[in-house]
């Protein structure tokens, strides 16, 4: 076997190896702590650790799939550890051992870094390095002995290129008898036999291989916890609010093709959160506790929930990492309970100011206690769209304000309300440079014609969206080419808490054209000009797209 053939071997034990370890290990996770793996926890910390810059870019380039994008990536750099574990193993004895505890030992820290972190969930990446470790120097002092067999001019042998498929498909000999290998047979007796080390070698790698199989299969199984509670979510019949959301008013839609719709469908509404696995929260076991400074503690379970006088609203929330003219926003009809009525029954101390939401998972939001306690609508939310709330986003109950970005006040899986006070305490994003307060910035979209798509010259249609959330959009205006504002015309909106579509019909000759849109609202506040990035609290500047009018 040549020094290439041994190199490729031992990275494919390595792969093995730790492939096997890390399926044992999610495995357990699964068995013992289903909303905190080994893979999540490693995945988690990431997310955690990369500059909000590096996740504004990650979600620009792979949208929703920024997690499977994520996750993929995490494989193939751990593929690549593991396969360099199991060269270094047989060029010298524990020291692939020692890579693999290396990694064990980060990713111990990452699950006992995480605010899931449960004791079930500490045995999972222990038993994935053990085993990790233990089946490396297992195969890989099998490898050695088929090498000091095969010795170094025992000619070609089947490299791991050729030997994964006759070997391990077929045994590891059936192909080279059947004359099926990747090379000639080569007959004779003599130094060219393959060696009984070599069997042995290829049936454990094998063996071990397909123990991987079973272990991922079973693993992704538990995952079917996920299932069980979307089960119960299907089986849910939410009740009727007490107060229905205001009919939406006729022509509040401008029916402009590309523009729209208006409510936006549950499939298609943004997601985004820090979960690598969404939180399966079993509303049976679901208690929201309202704690901190307050006259009395509440606990709120799911049922006692269902049971309050519930209102339903329209409310457009945004993250605050949605560029000008981008599409992390979305418009529902939220089924909840008014947030102001259970911090009345808790009754906040004076010298509260702000309550730390804190979701199944950990993540925590801070918003300021008034926009909680006003007149304005913000729920204790169960019902989306006229269903309880998907599994990502929220179930079985979220936080929706009206007027702030979602990462100071849309909290999902929400488990605890603390009232507290911004002196004291700091949502998830503050300490990661996003400003304490967020409220959402007065802001419009042009979603017709799309930026760079020619059209036909004579009257082209402009249309898209506007919102203020809370103060209403009072006009609509475009300009072509920096030239004078033009108003459009303004559909009314559902409410002022929720975005209002537009539409502006402009006769254009064949050219180019640039054209910008910009949202005044209803107290007369222009959107800002000035381009701002979307960190520290929300993006400005206009919308601006590029229209080639043909002739
Ligand atoms: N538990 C939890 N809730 C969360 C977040 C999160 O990371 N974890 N992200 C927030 C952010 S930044 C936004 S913009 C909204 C998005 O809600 P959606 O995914 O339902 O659109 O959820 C908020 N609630
Ligand atoms: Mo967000």
């Amino acid at each position: 076997m040549t020094d290439r053939q041994a190199t490729g071997w031992a990275a494919a034990a390595g792969v093995v190896a730790v492939g096997t370890g890390l399926a044992l290990g999610e495995l357990a996770a699964g068995l013992l702590s289903p909303s905190l793996s080994p893979v999540t926890a490693v995945g988690g910390a990431v997310i955690d650790v990369v500059p909000p810059g590096v996740k504004d870019w990650a979600i620009s380039l792979f949208g929703t799939a920024d997690k499977a994008a994520l996750l993929v990536g995490m494989g193939l750099l751990i593929a690549a550890l593991a396969a360099l574990s199991g060269i270094v193993e047989l060029r010298r004895r524990f020291a692939g051992v020692a890579v693999i505890a290396v990694f064990g030992a980060a990713g111990l820290a990452a699950v006992l870094g995480r605010s899931e972190l449960t004791g079930g969930a500490i045995p999972a990446p222990l038993l994935a390095a053990a085993v990790g470790m233990i089946l490396l120097r297992w195969l890989i002092g099998k490898l050695g002995e088929w090498q000091t067999d095969a010795g170094p001019d025992a000619g070609p042998e089947a490299g791991p290129e050729a030997g994964l498929g006759t070997g391990l498909d077929a045994g590891p000999d059936a192909g080279r008898e059947a004359g099926l290998g990747a090379g000639p047979p080569r007959g004779g007796p003599g130094p060219t036999a393959p060696p009984p080390s070599r069997r042995r070698f290829l049936q454990a790698l094998g063996g071990t291989a397909a123990v991987a199989a079973a272990a991922a299969v079973l693993a992704a199984t538990f995952r079917g916890a996920a299932a069980v509670v979307n089960e119960v979510r299907s089986k849910l019949a939410l009740p009727v609010p007490v107060s229905p959301a205001p009919p939406i008013p006729a022509g509040a839609e401008v029916r402009l093709d590309g523009v729209g719709p208006l409510v936006t469908p549950n499939k298609d509404f943004y997601r985004i959160d820090t979960a690598l696995r969404v939180p399966v929260v079993d509303p049976g076991q679901w208690t929201l506790k309202v704690t901190g400074l307050v006259e009395r503690e509440i606990s709120l379970d799911f049922a006692t929930l269902l049971a309050k006088p519930l209102v339903e609203r329209h409310v457009t929330i945004a993250c605050v990492s949605n560029v000008v003219g981008g599409d992390l926003i979305g418009n529902a009809r939220w089924l909840g309970w008014p947030v102001r009525d259970l911090l009345a029954l808790a009754g906040p101390k004076d010298g509260a100011d702000m309550v730390l939401s804190r979701s199944a998972d950990g993540w925590t939001a801070g918003t300021p206690l008034e926009v909680l306690t006003d007149n304005r609508d913000a729920l204790l939310a169960v019902g989306m769209n006229g269903e309880p709330l998907p599994l990502e986003h929220g179930f079985p109950a979220r936080l929706i304000v009206p007027g702030l970005y979602g990462y100071v006040s849309a909290t999902k899986w929400v488990t605890e309300l603390k009232v507290t006070r911004f002196a004291d305490d700091v949502g998830y994003w503050t300490p990661r440079g996003w400003s304490e307060r967020g409220p959402i910035k007065t802001s419009s979209r042009i979603d017709v014609p799309r930026d760079g798509r020619p059209v036909n010259a004579g009257t082209v249609a402009f249309g898209g969206v506007a919102w203020a959330q809370h103060i209403g959009i009072g006009r609509v205006e475009l300009r072509v080419n920096r030239g004078a504002w033009q108003e459009a015309e303004l559909a009314p909106g559902i409410s002022r808490d929720t975005w209002y579509q537009w539409k502006l019909e402009l006769p254009l000759t064949p050219g180019q054209y640039e054209v910008q849109v910009r949202a005044t609202d209803l107290n007369g506040a222009a959107q800002v000009e000035e381009r701002a990035p979307v960190v520290p609290n929300g993006a400005t500047g206009f919308h601006t797209v590029r229209v080639d009018v043909k002739s």
